[in-house]
């Protein structure tokens, strides 16, 4: 397989065209911050070339004084904003939701479409303050320069976030990852993020803010990543009706012992990664080896704050044969993760937090 956008040799490529992949489960938690090299990444279509000299980022809609920055303006004019924040697909752990029963057409994740970055840019907040928002306006609407295709049409991806969060510190218009310049298949020049969010509302290559009262009529935002009950299929859905995604669940994420590892019994270490949404902070982990009925809290790593995912780690007694170790998290609004994917099952395959499983043979 050849190497491509710079990813590393064991990057897991869940598909070549449009590129889509992530750390393989065994580097997920190699460090707190993902290496760009490592970064999962999902799009929609092929990665476009924006030249940035020629580079202008719109703001338009419902504003007073509609705004076209080049990217030297948009340096000059507003504050340098850095953060370190967590990205999650709310396609992420879908294989998982396919062994309960077949989402066609749509990627197979494993828990690889999380990671984190140092993101450095400006904020949202602070562009919108410029253009001025008329009182019509409740959502700011995001449209990119990449070609999707999607029912013959063929059109920018996009989506939207309500105004209350595109105001809120944490959201940035970054052109920096890792402190490197925004690499082209993470959305260069330019690029959202809008941590606590699904990875969706994080749009790249952007082209285009606009201000406006009802949230983006764009096919990802108005049909596509919505939630739909479990009875709801391609065959007989009503697009209007879904849930629209925008802030993520608590979930977490077991990365060792490794899937189907032989051990020794008795003691196992255990180690992933906990995540919470929507600015919620992850405040504990329960980790079991007997499915579920006795539970021993986990170690957390220090709190980086609620953008962030959260490391954690702790010891479970394993007797011998088959097991499984579980982990849960709970977050701050003490909301924790449903048993089974099947309890979360949905035709589009998104949001599945079920408790993280790993099976291991203990000898
Ligand atoms: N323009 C554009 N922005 C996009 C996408 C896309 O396909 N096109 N994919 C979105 C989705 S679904 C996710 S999860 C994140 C992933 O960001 P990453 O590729 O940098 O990890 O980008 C979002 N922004
Ligand atoms: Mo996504």
């Amino acid at each position: 397989m050849t190497i491509q956008f710079d990813k590393h040799r064991d990057f897991l490529v869940r598909q070549a065209e449009p590129f889509n992949g992530g750390p393989p489960l065994s580097l997920l938690r190699a460090d707190f911050v993902t290496p760009n090299a490592l970064f999962f990444v999902r799009n929609h279509a092929a990665v476009p070339e924006v030249d940035a000299a020629d580079y202008r980022l719109e703001i338009d809609g419902a504003v007073r004084k509609p705004l076209r920055l080049s990217l030297a303006e948009l340096h000059r004019r507003f504050p340098r904003r850095e953060l370190t924040a967590t990205l999650q697909c709310a396609g992420n752990r879908r294989l998982e939701l396919m062994a309960v029963a077949p989402i066609p057409g749509e990627l197979p994740w494993g828990s690889e479409a999380v990671s984190t970055a140092h993101w450095a840019g400006v904020r949202l907040a602070d562009v919108l303050a410029a253009a001025q928002p008329q009182p019509s306006a409740k959502h700011v609407a995001f449209t990119a320069l990449d070609e999707c295709e999607r029912h013959g049409h063929r059109f920018g991806f996009g989506g939207s976030i309500p105004l209350a969060k595109a105001l809120a510190p944490e959201v940035l218009l970054a052109d920096e990852m890792n402190g490197e310049a925004l690499p082209p298949t993470h959305g260069a020049p330019l690029r959202a993020v809008v941590p606590g969010y699904i990875g969706a509302r994080s749009v790249k290559w952007l082209e285009r803010i606009t201000l406006q009262e009802r949230p983006s009529s764009n096919y990802f935002q108005a049909k596509a990543y919505r939630l739909f009950p479990p009875h709801v299929t391609a065959q007989n859905v009503n697009w209007d009706q879904g849930l629209m995604l925008g802030e993520l669940p608590v979930n977490a994420i077991l990365c060792h012992p490794n899937p189907d590892d032989t051990l020794a019994s008795g003691t196992v270490h255990a180690r992933g990664v906990a995540m919470a949404g929507g600015g919620r902070r992850v405040e504990r982990v329960d980790l079991s080896s007997d499915g579920g009925r006795a539970w021993t809290p986990a170690e957390l790593d220090a709190d980086d704050g609620p953008w962030t995912w959260r490391f954690f780690h702790g010891a479970v007694e394993v007797s011998r044969g088959k097991r499984e170790i579980v982990a849960r998290a709970w977050d701050s609004a003490a909301q924790t993760q449903p048993e089974h994917p099947a309890q979360v099952w949905n035709f589009k395959g998104y949001m599945n937090n079920a408790w993280a499983r790993v099976r291991v043979l203990a000898r």
